[in-house]
């Protein structure tokens, strides 16, 4: 399996988020897409190659172009206004304010294109957020060219950003790229299997009203889990897209029996979709020792799970989302992938 790669996606390092009331270092660290890099060369995956660079246009397919010029300009709008560090949203459109007019001054558009505190611009954010929606869509590009399966190492992760918000770690959603360019190449339709612990809410929000791109989510609970406001499970999607979303939230301290019976749940309804192609929005920090999450996969359940989807027999490209027991990250997120490949 080739792996798309940019060394650039070191250029984003958040300087730290809010967590409870305690300024603490990021868990979306650039020592996250070195490990899993580290593993696919350990383990002899395959060639590694980097992204070519595609045009503005094909991220606003997908996005707000006001989103897209933010993240281009905001770090260099916050140093004009003589502030240092990185560009941080603090306030936003509430029920009852205006969603209808982008405001002017910086702080206010920072807030109107997000939707959480935990996800700064840097002076070179902008780089390593357009370096990983380029491996996405190089990798859908090789997808579309015959590769059976590909391996997009993004970072930062996309999938809780929407068409015209960031957060979450994600500016641009990776993974809707992709799918976008899948059908962009010819697809008719394509899945997109999110089996991140988080909901996908971005994903999810992008494709809602579409019935060409089928978004299936495995995830914890909003009850009891970011993002809190979306990922319940009577969210089927609306108008043509209506029965093109599928939810299944599992609780706190989920374990692989149930997370398996999710998964095989969506992998049925994926099959019943007949997709040209799969997008797997990969995250693992569905691990027992991740630092900021809920369940209890072990390392042996990530081979199995891309066994699972390799089942499905559609080609596919594999995105990189969250996970964030470090130390572990490669293990876990190459095990998926030599699960796919050796079943
Ligand atoms: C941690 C807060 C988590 C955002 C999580 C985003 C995960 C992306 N206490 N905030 S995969
Ligand atoms: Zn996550």
């Amino acid at each position: 399996m080739i792996t798309v790669f940019s060394a650039d996606h070191a250029l984003h390092q958040s300087p730290g988020e809010l967590l409870y009331s305690e300024f603490v270092p990021a868990f979306e660290k650039p020592e996250r897409a070195e490990l899993i890099l580290a593993r696919v060369r350990e383990v002899g995956l395959g060639e590694v190659r980097g992204p070519e660079s595609f045009p503005l246009e094909a991220l606003t397919k997908i996005h707000a172009p006001g989103l897209v010029s933010l993240l281009m300009t905001a770090h260099e709008e916050w140093s004009a206004m003589g502030r240092t560090g990185a560009a941080y949203p603090y306030t936003w459109a509430a029920r009852g304010m205006r969603a209808d007019r982008v405001p002017k001054n910086l702080d206010g558009r920072l807030g109107f294109y997000s939707f959480d505190c935990g996800t700064p611009i840097t002076a070179t954010s902008w780089q390593a957020i357009k370096a990983s929606a380029d491996v996405a869509l190089t990798a859908a590009g090789l997808v579309s060219g015959g590769a059976k399966s590909v391996f997009a190492l993004c970072r930062p992760p996309g999938h809780h950003a929407g068409a015209d918000h960031f957060g979450g770690y994600c500016f641009l959603n990776n993974a809707a790229l992709a799918a976008q360019k899948l059908l962009d190449d010819g697809a008719a339709r394509v899945a997109i299997l999110d089996v991140d612990y988080h909901h996908g809410n971005g994903t999810q929000a992008i494709f809602y009203r579409r019935n060409d791109v089928l978004v299936v989510n495995i995830h914890a609970d909003p009850d009891q889990e970011y993002p809190y406001m979306l990922g319940f499970a009577d969210e089927p999607g609306q108008g043509a897209g209506e029965g093109f979303n599928v939810n299944l939230p599992l609780p706190w301290g989920t374990e692989w029996p149930a997370w398996r019976a999710a998964l095989a749940a969506g992998i049925q309804r994926v099959t019943a979709f007949a997709p040209d192609a799969v997008v797997v929005s990969l995250g693992v920090d569905t691990f027992k020792n991740d630092p900021i999450s809920h369940f209890l996969l072990e390392h042996e359940h990530f081979t199995l799970m891309g066994g699972m989807i390799a089942e499905l027999m559609k080609p596919a490209v594999f995105v990189m989302e969250g996970g964030y027991a470090v130390a572990e990250i490669g293990v876990n997120a190459v095990n998926v992938l030599t699960g796919f490949n050796d079943s």
